[in-house]
């Protein structure tokens, strides 16, 4: 393991609630919820605001309604957290070719490897200079952790949150996971948690001293003796740049278009086995499920759910390519579908032990369920939806409050623009379009950004 904490861990804070936030000067300061908004729907994530209710990722959404009943609740708005999350990882590749993302709001970097810092001083320094400059150039706060190894970066960025940065300095690594919680660890999920306390053992500390033999009996092979390693801080995991592979997927094209629903989902459960056979034969698993589907007459969509982590298990590959097709239109035929797993990683975040386990304790559809966010279905009908962008004719850019009863409430506001005012229109009228994202943060050259009040970037300049 090296010997200076340049291994950096960047996480953005409650990324999809505050670019909402920062996109909707009236929500700055409130509860907001972003997630599935329909009967099935999950939290993506909440506000800090939110969360003091108690809400939070991968909740259900109505038990997220009972619990901040007065919250906005949002459909989620991919392209544009794509985007910021673009011009972070930019940020980020500036310091360093060795940038690891885990996920869109998320990634490590080796400070070291892009000769950006080379001891405890140099990696603050860094640290503290991007957090600056992600602020500058998406108005949003992100927390940094700093450690030697990858494991203890995460940490630190997790106990940095929010917009905050830790260093966790090589040495003291034993003695400050020493009384954490064993689901500290990554890899330690739910289920090897129950393990390991049936086993008497909660803490880092405790897994310490149950010793290598003791844990892979309890564990298994692999998996107690990376644990173990992990117990004494030991991690020399490198951060790595690019995957040769973003994405594993497999396709099947039919001579003769499918038309019975039933063997279209038993295909999709085909495919989904295959992939998982391809992403296990890689020792990978991912992220991010996705269903292509080429219809009859050559319109080809695909739709893309995101697990909280990533997974190799041919069960919640299986369920998530069927929820997908749920979605999906397929009268008429289908000429070719295609299941694929991206967003890749060469571990399993979520629970080790739990994936180990899986062909003798499957996961029920429920639990699946709550862990997935779901990209909503494109409309059939045009149909207003809680967040999205608006613009009127007359009354220029806004967002969608909420519609119903053939009504559509709008309000009228822009990243830049004071909290808006709200008005109501008919769900069929012309002069309302759907409308593009605006930029959170005005281009340098046209204006100089003066301090915006309440916006949760500026936070700290407020208090
Ligand atoms: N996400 C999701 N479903 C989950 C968890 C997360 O769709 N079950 C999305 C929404 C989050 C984003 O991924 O905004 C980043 O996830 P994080 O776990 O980093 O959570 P946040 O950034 O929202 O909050 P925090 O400040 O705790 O990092
Ligand atoms: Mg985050």
């Amino acid at each position: 393991m090296r010997h200076a904490p340049t291994i950096l861990h960047l996480d953005m804070d409650a990324f999809y609630a505050s670019v909402e936030q920062a996109a909707k000067p009236s929500l700055r300061g409130k509860a907001v919820v972003v997630g599935g908004l329909g009967p099935r729907g999950v939290v993506a994530t909440a506000s800090y605001e939110a969360r003091t209710f108690g809400v939070h990722s991968a909740m259900p959404m109505g038990q997220a309604r009972r619990l901040a009943p007065n919250a906005a609740y949002l459909v989620p708005r991919f392209g544009v957290y794509r985007a910021i999350s673009e011009q972070v990882m930019a940020l980020l590749r500036e310091l360093s070719p060795l940038v690891e993302p885990l996920s869109l709001d998320e990634a490590f970097v080796d400070l070291e490897a892009g000769g950006t810092a080379w001891d405890e001083e140099s990696a603050r320094l860094a640290g503290n200079e991007l957090r600056a400059d992600i602020r500058a150039v998406t108005g949003l706060t992100g927390s940094v952790g700093l450690a030697a190894s990858k494991m203890l970066a995460k940490i630190a960025s997790e106990q940095a949150k929010p917009d905050g940065l830790r260093v966790i300095e090589p040495g003291t690594e034993r003695a400050l996971l020493g009384p954490m919680p064993v689901r500290t660890l990554p890899g330690v999920g739910p289920a090897t948690g129950d393990h390991l306390r049936r086993a008497g053992i909660t803490t880092v500390e405790e897994l310490a001293e149950a010793g290598e033999d003791e844990l892979v009996r309890l564990l298994g092979k692999a998996h107690g003796h990376a644990l173990y390693a992990m117990a004494l801080a030991r991690d020399d995991r490198p951060v790595v740049a690019e995957r040769e592979a973003k994405s594993v997927s497999v396709e099947d094209t039919y001579d003769v278009d499918i038309h019975d629903r039933l063997r279209i989902g038993t295909e999709v459960q085909r495919l989904a086995d295959r992939c998982v056979g391809r992403l296990r034969g890689a020792g990978l698993s991912g992220r991010t499920i996705v269903l292509k589907v080429r219809r009859y007459d050559f319109s080809t969509l695909t739709r893309s759910e995101t697990l909280r982590g990533p997974t190799d298990d041919p069960a919640v590959v299986r369920e998530a390519a069927a929820r997908l097709l749920d979605s999906v239109d397929t009268t008429g035929g289908v000429r070719l579908l295609g299941v694929g797993v991206s967003g890749l990683a060469d571990y399993t975040q979520e629970d080790l032990f739990a994936q180990a386990m899986d062909s003798r304790v499957a996961k029920t559809p429920e639990e699946v369920v709550a862990e997935a966010v779901v990209e909503p279905p494109e409309p059939v009908a045009p149909q207003w939806r809680a967040g999205q962008d608006v613009r009127h004719a007359e009354h220029g850019p806004g967002w969608v409050q909420g519609s119903g009863l053939g009504r559509v409430t709008v309000r009228f506001e822009t990243p830049q623009s004071p909290p808006g005012r709200v008005r109501t229109f008919s769900v069929d009228d012309p002069a309302l379009a759907a409308g593009e994202p605006l930029p959170l943060v005005p281009d340098p050259q046209e204006e100089e950004p003066g301090p915006r009040p309440g916006h949760p970037a500026d936070a700290a300049a407020d208090a």
